[in-house]
């Protein structure tokens, strides 16, 4: 039996979305999921407890940040990558073939792998698709991510090609090396830009290899989101009906509900926790500043439609004075607020696929929130 294997619940027959659950050695996911990021093996400001308080069923963690600090080889002697930070749920690793593109300095693509220098101490590092599977086993993760060159947009037609290329010789490379098939599912990623024949390109290649799961990388990297959507809607009829789908980096409660709608499973973004940071709050009418002034005497809760730690015992008002006197409880309250919007929206997702009703669930979402920039 495979490590992560795909069950297919339901499709929705208003939208064509599925409603599935992943099965890893750590547990069941229920999709379509949003994962919380925890890059630095910590969803920032969160404890394991209060992610499993909003039903956080898997979160990600980053191969770039463990690898550069503290070391995959330490996290290994720590038991992995689960007992280090007490979580037993499960975790997906991205595998580093993005986060060296957009954070480390000086970088060299080669066919053998990626030369970079640490964004934390310019030291000289190399990392290949057999580094990334030797730091994603050490860590234990229950899903891996092949190690892939994720192309800039814009990005030229030849550059792409020859890009997704090599991603798909890589991917070949990663599944050759990976050494714990039997508890850790190695998910391959199709990349090819906003160039559907190229969309195709890299699914053939790497659907005729047999990985237990498939992501959508390249996308959400500056493109205005019809042209995501339309790119969505070549791809995914391409990936196997019998195995997750995992649309990389889109978290934006607007994305979350038309990727679903165009067949995807997984989601992860930094966006709820990040925003948090600053302040920034998603709610059932949509974005709230709340350094804002008029939140000043406002002694409601952030969303009146929201049942969360945070709306259920403090203020408007409160979590403003927390903010502005930076205040760490208050980025942690903002923070278990986002991340519980975007976890109850996904259970609202899943129930609208059970009900048939997902484009009715959109409509209605939409009217209330509003749609995001871009
Ligand atoms: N590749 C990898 N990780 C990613 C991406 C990708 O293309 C993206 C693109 N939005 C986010 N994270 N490996
Ligand atoms: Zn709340």
């Amino acid at each position: 039996m495979a490590a992560v294997t795909y069950e297919l619940l339901k499709v929705c027959k208003q939208s064509g979305a599925r409603l599935g659950r992943v099965h890893t050695p750590h547990g069941v996911i229920e999709t379509p999921a949003f994962m919380p990021v925890g890059t630095q093996a910590t969803v920032k400001t969160m404890s394991p407890e209060e992610l499993k308080q909003m039903d956080a069923h898997i979160i990600l963690s980053n191969t770039y940040h463990l690898f550069l600090r503290p070391g995959h080889d330490l996290v290994k002697r720590a038991g992995g990558l689960h007992k280090f930070m007490n979580w037993d749920r499960p975790i997906l690793t991205d595998s580093g073939g993005f986060q060296v593109f957009s954070l480390s300095d000086i970088r060299k693509i080669r066919e053998e792998g990626v030369e970079f220098r640490s964004h934390l101490n310019g030291d000289k590092l190399f990392i290949s698709p057999e580094k990334a599977m030797e730091i994603q086993n050490a860590l234990g993760s229950d899903i891996m991510m092949a190690f892939d060159e994720c192309a800039p947009y814009p990005a030229e037609y030849d550059y792409v090609k020859q890009s997704l290329e090599r991603t798909s010789r890589w991917a070949e490379r990663c599944l050759q090396s990976h050494a714990r098939p039997h508890d850790q599912g190695l998910f391959a990623i199709v990349q090819g830009g906003m160039y559907a024949d190229l969309r195709k390109q890299s699914a053939a290649d790497l659907t005729s290899l047999d990985f237990p799961g498939y992501a959508i990388g390249g996308l959400s990297v500056g493109e205005p989101k019809h042209l995501m959507y339309e790119v969505l809607e070549t791809t995914v009829p391409l990936l196997p009906g019998g195995k997750p789908r995992y649309l990389m980096g889109v978290g934006s409660p607007d994305a979350l509900v038309e990727g679903s709608i165009r067949g995807i499973d997984m989601f992860d973004c930094v966006l709820p926790t990040r925003i948090a940071r600053n302040g920034t709050c998603m709610t059932s009418e949509g974005r709230l500043v709340i350094r804002n002034a008029k939140h000043m005497e406002d002694f409601g809760p952030l969303d009146p439609n929201c049942s969360c730690y945070t709306c259920t015992n403090y203020s408007r008002a409160y979590i403003r004075h927390l903010i502005k006197a930076d205040e760490t409880f208050g980025i942690r309250l903002t923070t278990y607020h986002n991340l519980h919007f975007l976890l109850e929206l996904m259970r609202g997702v899943r129930q609208a696929i059970r009900e048939d009703r997902l484009l009715d669930f959109r409509d209605e979402f939409f009217d209330k929130y509003g749609m995001e920039a871009n």
